[in-house]
């Protein structure tokens, strides 16, 4: 068995929490990432019949019996995922019944996986309907972006389009859009539901007065996601209030959805 300290997923997981940490994404406990594992990647360095224990994931995600997730730790900051993967982190398998994770590795201190799991498992079961290489549900605080759902009307249309007006990376990026979910309770399988319907349709889900789950194949590609619309809303924020004298016009973004061969939200447009 190959030392699960050095495995690459593991490495990965800790590498991109430090990152999301120091942007000032993840506050205290604040946010939460779980990666979808290929039984050939976790194999190498875990005894896969070797459940530590079993833990009730609260909900049925039966269409994920079976698979392998890394998944940050509830109540765990993100600030000490780097020095102690092993207390910080779990490697779960989903059980027969959908309803138990069992435990492979990780949470050494006795925790247990994110309360956000629902959002996560849910998500990850919508995105794989779309994309069978989709991996990456990612979860955190980015500030501008909170403060952006402060002072902003909350519907897809005019959100995103803000966002796209700021710099021309935005429709880029995020050509698909921002999906947006007013404030709600969060950790219930109500705002799980309520995030993987979003996430049928968008890569990027924005919690009003709470964060942004961003998914993708990879870490870059969530991690990007994030960044770019946390840029905009940066952009927004910063000049707000101020007297707004020029723009990115729609006629505009089109020629940059040509120059980049974009499939995008034509009807987030108003031409
Ligand atoms: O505590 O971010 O949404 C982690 C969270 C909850
Ligand atoms: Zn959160």
């Amino acid at each position: 068995m190959k030392d699960m300290m050095t495995a690459p997923f593991l490495t990965e997981m800790r590498e991109i929490t430090a990152n999301m940490y120091r942007q000032g994404w993840d506050e205290r406990n604040g946010g939460n990432v779980s990666r979808l594992l290929d039984e050939e990647e976790v194999a190498p360095y875990l005894d896969l019949n070797n459940v530590l224990r079993t833990i009730p994931t609260g909900f049925d995600a039966k269409p994920l019996a079976g698979r392998y997730f890394i998944v940050t730790g509830t109540g765990k900051y993100f600030k000490n995922i780097k020095d102690d993967p092993e207390t910080n982190l779990g490697v779960i398998r989903i059980g027969a019944d959908g309803e138990t994770a069992e435990l492979l590795w990780g949470y050494r201190d006795g925790g247990r996986f994110t309360s956000e799991l629902p959002a996560h498992l849910m998500t990850h079961m919508a995105r794989l309907a779309i994309d069978p290489e989709h991996r990456i549900v990612m979860h955190c605080h980015p500030t501008y972006t909170l403060a952006m759902t402060h002072v902003h009307p909350l519907d897809e249309k005019s959100f995103t389009h803000t966002l796209w007006e700021t710099c021309s990376e935005c429709i880029v990026v995020f050509p698909d859009g921002v999906g947006v979910l007013p404030w709600m309770v969060c950790g219930t399988n109500d705002i799980g539901r309520a995030t993987a319907e979003k996430m049928k349709e968008f890569r990027l889900v924005v919690w009003a007065l709470h964060g942004i789950y961003g998914v993708g194949r990879t870490m870059d590609e969530a991690f990007g996601l994030i960044e770019t619309v946390e840029k905009g809303a940066q952009v927004y924020m910063l000049t707000a209030g101020r007297p707004h004298l020029n723009t990115i016009h729609d006629d505009e973004l089109v020629e940059l959805a040509k120059r980049f061969d974009l499939t995008y939200r034509k009807d987030y447009l108003d031409l």
